[in-house]
């Protein structure tokens, strides 16, 4: 069988660098109020920090602090509210020796962070707010560059692909070289199709099954499809809390193509299998 070897390339995290030529798990920590047991009631601090040290634990290398829901219909929320969800829960994690992703697409919100400590931009509008990218140029920070079109209430209309994976591209390579002319450092560069944003189940298919195409571009890839509707169809109609097994499975596909990271919310299982993975490297 052909084994594909990840990129001999350091994620440079500040006093954490990631040796990007093994996969990292980055463990997903929903800080919205829906997110939490009570609906939001009490603080969810506390919640939310156990959650990521128990994903730490299970062998997370990366914590993904997001405020904003990205759903369809999810209601719009303040700057404010968004540094308020994610500042505090940051001022803790940082006391543990994890790398922090913010997914954030507000430049206010990952200053705020990063001044916290936070260490990675994660941005699924990929730099396209107002002052996105010169403030990603300043930070001097890894950021994630992700596939979308549209913003997440319209982009289930904007599902028109010639060919999914040269489009997606093709749309990547646009958003990356506006970041680099606005001085964001190539080696800060992270990529990521964006499952599941502007595309419908076929193409999220056809977008893993050509995954490796990606590596085309040179820049250490991400991938994200915990979860998602399509692994839910895929399993003949599975509903979230039964996509886990469906989803630890296409992120390992995505790893065997070139994937340096998999953003998950099942961690233990996802690292279970990296770990066999790795065994086949090695053996
Ligand atoms: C992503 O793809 N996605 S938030 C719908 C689901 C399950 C999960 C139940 N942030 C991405 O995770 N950041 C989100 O169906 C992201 N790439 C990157 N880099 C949406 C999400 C989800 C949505």
């Amino acid at each position: 069988m052909k084994l594909m070897a990840l990129p001999n390339k350091i994620l440079n995290c500040g006093e954490i660098q990631l040796d990007l030529s093994q996969p990292h798990v980055m463990g997903i920590l929903n800080v919205t109020p829906d997110s939490f047991s009570d609906g939001g009631r009490h603080n969810g601090k506390d919640q939310a920090v156990g959650h990521a040290l128990d994903m730490i634990a299970e062998g997370a290398t990366v914590i993904d602090v997001g405020g904003e829901s990205t759903r369809p219909g999810a209601s719009a929320v303040s700057v404010e509210e968004e540094i308020h969800r994610v500042v505090p829960v940051v001022e803790e994690l940082v006391k543990h020796n994890v790398v922090i992703s913010i997914d954030t697409s507000q430049p206010e919100v990952i200053r705020a962070a990063v001044k916290a400590g936070a260490h990675i931009w994660n941005d699924v509008r990929a730099l396209t707010k107002p002052n996105a990218l010169a403030t990603a140029a300043e930070l001097n920070i890894p950021i994630i560059i992700m596939h979308m079109r549209g913003e997440p209430t319209t982009m289930n209309n904007l599902d028109q692909y010639e060919h999914v994976i040269e489009d997606v591209i093709k749309e990547l390579q646009q958003r990356v070289d506006d970041a680099l002319n606005a001085g964001v450092k190539a080696e800060n560069i992270m990529i990521d199709p964006g499952f599941g944003f502007a595309k419908n189940a076929q193409q999220n298919l056809k977008l893993l099954q050509q995954f490796h195409e990606l590596n085309s571009m040179g820049y250490p890839i991400l991938s994200a499809l915990s979860r998602k509707r399509f692994i839910g169809e895929a399993l003949g109609g599975a509903d979230a809390q039964h996509r886990a097994v469906g989803s630890v499975a296409a992120h390992l596909i995505s790893i065997q193509q070139g994937a340096c990271m998999v953003r998950a919310h099942d961690v233990k299982a996802t690292v279970d299998a990296i770990r066999v993975w790795q065994a086949l490297q090695t053996a």
